[in-house]
C-alpha cells in the first residue's frame, strides 16, 4: 500500500578487508550494476580524507606527514564516520542505497593491529548505522601482495596485515549473520556476480526494515 511504498529505504552494504583485496574494484561495480538496474545508489568510502578537517589530519596521518598517538588517530577515523552519519541516514530513508568501502570494521581492525584493546576499538563506533551486509573479501596475504609492492602509507606492511587479518577473522566468526566471507582471489568478474546476486536480494529484504545500530 501507499503508507509502506513511502517507507522503502535503500539498503546499506559494506566492503571490507586487507590492502589490496579489491574493496574499490567490487564496490565501483556493484555501484555500476545497481545504477544500470535503476537503483538509486551513492559509493562512498572512508576515511573520507577531502570534505572536513579531520579527513585531512587523517589524510597526513596515513601518508606519514604527522604522527599522532593511537589512541587519537582511532577515535578521528570514528569521529570522520559520525561526520557523515546524518547524511548517511537520510539517503538511506529517501530510498538511496549506500555501497561504502570501508566502515567501522576497518577502524576495529587497524587498532587491534596495533595492540589496542577490541571491546576500547569497538565503543567508539557504537551507535553508528549498522550495515546490511559486509562483503568480506579474504584470501592469502601473499596473493594480496603480489598485487603490486607495497606503497608508501603507514599501514602497507606485511607483518601488520596479518594481525589486521587475523582481527578481521575474529570480526567475521563474531557478526557472521549479516557478513559475507568471499574469496578475494577469485576472478573479478565472478566476485562480482556473486556479490550482485546478494545484494539484489538484500534491496528487497530491508526495503521495510528499519535502520540498525552498531
Ligand atoms: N583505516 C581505515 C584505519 O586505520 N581506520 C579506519 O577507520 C579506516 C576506515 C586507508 C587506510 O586507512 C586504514 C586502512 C587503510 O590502511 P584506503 O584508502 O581504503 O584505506 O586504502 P586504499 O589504498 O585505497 O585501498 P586498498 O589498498 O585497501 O585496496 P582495495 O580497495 O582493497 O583494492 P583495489 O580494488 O584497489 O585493488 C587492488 C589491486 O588489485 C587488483 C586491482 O586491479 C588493483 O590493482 N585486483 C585484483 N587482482 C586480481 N584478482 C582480483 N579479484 C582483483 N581485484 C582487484
Ligand atoms: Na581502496
Amino acid at each position: 500500500d501507499k503508507i509502506s511504498n513511502a517507507m522503502q529505504r535503500g539498503a546499506f552494504i559494506v566492503f571490507e578487508g586487507c590492502d589490496r583485496s579489491g574493496k574499490t574494484t567490487q564496490s565501483r561495480l556493484l555501484v555500476e550494476k545497481l545504477q544500470a538496474n535503476g537503483v538509486s545508489t551513492v559509493h562512498l568510502n572512508f576515511p573520507e580524507r577531502k570534505s572536513s578537517q579531520i579527513g585531512q589530519v587523517i589524510n597526513s596521518y596515513l601518508t606519514n606527514s604527522q604522527d599522532l598517538p593511537d589512541e587519537v588517530i582511532h577515535l578521528m577515523f570514528s569521529a570522520n564516520r559520525w561526520e557523515h552519519l546524518n547524511r548517511m541516514r537520510k539517503q538511506l530513508e529517501a530510498g538511496t542505497t549506500l555501497v561504502v568501502d570501508r566502515y567501522s570494521y576497518s577502524g576495529v581492525a587497524y587498532t587491534v593491529a596495533k595492540g589496542l584493546d577490541l571491546n576500547w576499538c569497538y565503543a567508539p563506533e557504537r551507535g553508528l548505522l549498522k550495515p546490511d551486509a559486509v562483503f568480506y573479501l579474504k584470501t592469502e596475504l601473499d596473493e594480496l601482495a603480489k598485487r603490486g609492492s607495497y606503497g608508501t602509507e603507514r599501514y602497507e606492511k606485511l607483518e601488520f596485515q596479518r594481525k589486521v587479518s587475523s582481527v578481521f577473522d575474529c570480526l567475521y566468526e563474531r557478526e557472521s549473520s549479516y557478513w559475507h566471507r568471499l574469496n578475494a582471489s577469485d576472478k573479478v568478474e565472478d566476485l562480482h556476480q556473486q556479490i550482485a546476486q546478494i545484494s539484489e536480494k538484500l534491496l528487497e529484504q530491508v526495503a521495510t526494515q528499519p535502520l540498525d545500530k552498531l
